[in-house]
């Protein structure tokens, strides 16, 4: 029979654990026997988590990626047996607006940059050191279709994920050698609260991408990053691409004046 590897031996620190994927991810790692440090901005909701999965198995921090310093100084503070991180899912980030760019606010570009590039950076660079101490680890970064795939609107948010795509696979060479794994999970069409986000609370612009359809769920997405982490240390996935099957191509865009 294939060997899994045994998820009882997995503490995975999260970003982004108080919705979406990262909540998700928690739970399917923690039903699987893990152990997972939750993190994100809203503690009410970390709090949520961890009495529903056991203060044993979830640790939380109250953490904004954006802030190298707090990040650090969660990490040096981990109590055991939560210090002993092999996986890291640097999941947080954000869509903010579909602007054409142009028109877009360069408020929200920001916002992007920090949290989806600066923020993800500040948690791999501060995870890496111990992983590869301890003898080994996974890298899973939360990529997107839109980091290959151009769309309207989509000009700050889809370069933020190709660099997320490049970085995975740039680092994955640097720890060649060292027993540590990079994947770059690349999602298309999932329900989240990630419309919400992007749509600044406007309910019913957020519901539109959805509409009559079937888009994926965090769940699907947390199967996905749960799959890659489990498969044996020799094996490595270095991008997977996950969308819905109601999602799929369209031509290129022609101007007929
Ligand atoms: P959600 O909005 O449901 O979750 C996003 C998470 O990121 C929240 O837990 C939020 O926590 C956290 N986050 C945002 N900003 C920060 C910050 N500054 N510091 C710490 N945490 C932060 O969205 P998804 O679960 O869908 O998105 C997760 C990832 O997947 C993102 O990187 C997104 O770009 C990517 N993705 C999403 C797709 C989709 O269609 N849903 C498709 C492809 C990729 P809090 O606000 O509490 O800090
Ligand atoms: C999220 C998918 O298509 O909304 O990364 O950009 S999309």
């Amino acid at each position: 029979m294939y060997q899994l590897l045994d998820p009882k031996s997995f503490v995975v620190f999260i970003t982004g654990a108080t919705s979406g994927f990262g909540a998700a991810a928690a739970r399917r790692y923690v039903e699987a026997g893990g152990k997972v440090i939750a993190t994100g901005r809203r503690g009410d909701r970390l709090k949520e988590l961890r009495a529903e999965l056991g203060a044993e198995n979830c640790h939380i921090i109250e953490l904004d990626v954006q802030d190298r310093k707090a990040i650090d100084a969660a990490i040096a503070a981990l109590p055991a047996p939560f210090d002993k991180i092999n996986i890291v899912l640097a999941n947080a980030g954000l869509a903010l607006g579909l602007q054409p760019a142009a028109e877009a606010d360069v408020a929200d570009w920001e916002t992007m940059i920090a949290t989806n590039i600066t923020g993800l950076v500040y948690t791999v660079r501060a995870l890496l050191p111990g992983m590869i101490a301890r003898g080994g680890g996974h890298v899973v970064t939360l990529g997107s279709v839109a980091g290959d795939y151009p769309y309207p609107g989509g000009s700050v948010y889809g370069a933020t994920k190709a660099f997320v795509k490049q970085f995975a696979l740039n680092i994955r060479s640097d720890v060649q050698g060292k027993n540590i794994r990079v994947t770059n999970i690349e999602p298309g069409l999932t329900e989240t609260e990630f419309s919400l986000v992007r749509f600044k609370g406007d309910e019913g612009k957020a519901s539109k991408p959805y509409e009559n359809t079937k888009a994926m769920n965090a769940e699907d997405i947390a199967e996905t990053i749960v799959w890659s982490t489990l498969l044996p240390q020799h094996v490595n996935v270095n991008r997977l691409q996950v969308m819905a099957t109601t999602q799929a191509f369209g031509n290129f865009d022609i101007y007929r004046g």
